[in-house]
C-alpha cells in the first residue's frame, strides 16, 4: 500500500443495543463493538494512526512492546505499510498470539514476565539505527487515533448524549483517547467508568495516591491490562474529567466474559471482561444509588474492547487457576 494513503486501517464499528446488558443494568446499554476491528481490538485505531503518521515522516522500522493486541495492530499496520515490525511480548503471551504476529510478518521477541519487562527490551532494541519505539498506550498520535471511536459515537447518537462510557484501563491509552474524543464533540461532562482488575490496577492506585504508582507485580489474569504504571496523561484525565475508577477481581472479569459469551455469543479477553463487569457485577446501579451517576441515565456505552488472547480452553485454564471450576 502507498504509505502516503490516508485511509485509516480501522473500520467504523457498529453501535448495538444489548438487551441482556440493558436488563442487567436497568438502563439502556449500547455496545461499541471494537472486538470486530482488524486484529480483534480497538488498538488498530491508535496504533494504525500512529504508524501511518510516522511512516509518512519517513520512519522505516517499528519496535513495539505489547501485551499482545497492540502488537497485532502494529504488525497489521506495518504489513499494510510494507514496513518491518519487531514486537516484544512477555512470556505470559499465548502461543496463538505469537504465531499470529509471525504470520503477519513481524519479528517476535519473547522476554520477561510482564509487559514492563518486554517494554524495557523494546526500548533497547529501538536504539538500533533506523528503528523507532512505539508504545502500546503512551503517545499523543495514538490517543488521537483512539478518539475516532467517540466521533463515531457522536455520528450515531446525534444530539443524544451518553449517560456514561465504560472502558477497560491498562496503560491508559484508550482512556486518554476517549477523553480527547469527548472534548472534541462537546461531551466533556459525560462520566467515564474506568474499569481495572485488581493486580493490574495502576490507574486506581495512582488516583488513590494522587500520583503515579508503580505496582510491585501484575498478578491479574488480565495480562493486557498489565502495565505496572499508568501513563501520565491517564492520571491527568482522571483529575480533570468525570472519571470514575472501579476495580473488580479476576473472577468478576471472567464471570462477566462468560456471561457475555452466553448473552451475545462473542468471546473477548479478560481485559474486556473487566469492562463488562461494570454491568454484570452491578456497578452501574450501585453508582446510581450512590448518586455518582444520574438516576435517569442516557445510554450507557460499553466499549467492547475485544482482545485476541483468549480461547475456550484458555478460559477454562483461567477458571481453574482461580478455583472457579
Ligand atoms: N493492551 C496493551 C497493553 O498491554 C497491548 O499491548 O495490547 N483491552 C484490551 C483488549 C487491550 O489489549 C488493552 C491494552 C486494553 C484494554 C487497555 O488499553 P490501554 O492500555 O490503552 O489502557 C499491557
Amino acid at each position: 500500500m502507498d504509505t502516503q494513503d490516508e485511509t485509516p486501517f480501522h473500520i467504523v464499528t457498529p453501535l448495538k443495543e444489548s438487551s441482556a446488558l440493558s436488563k442487567m443494568a436497568g438502563t439502556q446499554v449500547l455496545m461499541k463493538l471494537e472486538n470486530i476491528q482488524p486484529m480483534g481490538s480497538f488498538k488498530i485505531r491508535g496504533i494504525g494512526h500512529l504508524c501511518q503518521k510516522l511512516a509518512k515522516k519517513g520512519c522505516k522500522k517499528f519496535v513495539c512492546s505489547s501485551g499482545g493486541n497492540a502488537g497485532l495492530a502494529a504488525s497489521y499496520a506495518c504489513s499494510k505499510l510494507g514496513l518491518p515490525a519487531t514486537i516484544v511480548v512477555p512470556g505470559s503471551t499465548p502461543e496463538k498470539i505469537i504465531h499470529k504476529l509471525q504470520d503477519l510478518g513481524a519479528e517476535v521477541v519473547v522476554t520477561g514476565k510482564v509487559w514492563d519487562d518486554a517494554d524495557a527490551c523494546a526500548h533497547r532494541l529501538a536504539e538500533a539505527p533506523g528503528s523507532l519505539y512505539i508504545s502500546p498506550f503512551n503517545h499523543p498520535l495514538l490517543w488521537e487515533g483512539h478518539s475516532s471511536l467517540v466521533l463515531e459515537l457522536k455520528a450515531s447518537l446525534g444530539i443524544q448524549k451518553p449517560g456514561a462510557i465504560v472502558v477497560a484501563v491498562g496503560g491508559g491509552g484508550l482512556l486518554a483517547g476517549l477523553v480527547e474524543g469527548i472534548s472534541k464533540v462537546g461531551w466533556s461532562d459525560v462520566p467515564i467508568i474506568a474499569m481495572e482488575t485488581l493486580g493490574a490496577h495502576c490507574l486506581n492506585a495512582a488516583i488513590q495516591a494522587g500520583k503515579l504508582v508503580t505496582l510491585p507485580d501484575i498478578t491479574s489474569v488480565a495480562k493486557c491490562l498489565g502495565a505496572k504504571t499508568v501513563c501520565d496523561r491517564a492520571l491527568e484525565c482522571a483529575r480533570k474529567y468525570r472519571v470514575i475508577s472501579i476495580t473488580v477481581d479476576d473472577r468478576d472479569a471472567l464471570r462477566a466474559l462468560e456471561m457475555f459469551l452466553e448473552d451475545e455469543l462473542m468471546l473477548v479477553e479478560a481485559a474486556c471482561g473487566a469492562a463488562l463487569a461494570a454491568v454484570y457485577s452491578g456497578h452501574i446501579q450501585r453508582l446510581q444509588q450512590e448518586g455518582k451517576l444520574e438516576k435517569s441515565l442516557g445510554p450507557v456505552i460499553m466499549i467492547v474492547c475485544g482482545g485476541s488472547a483468549i480461547s475456550l480452553s484458555e478460559l477454562q485454564n483461567f477458571k481453574s487457576q482461580l478455583g472457579m471450576v
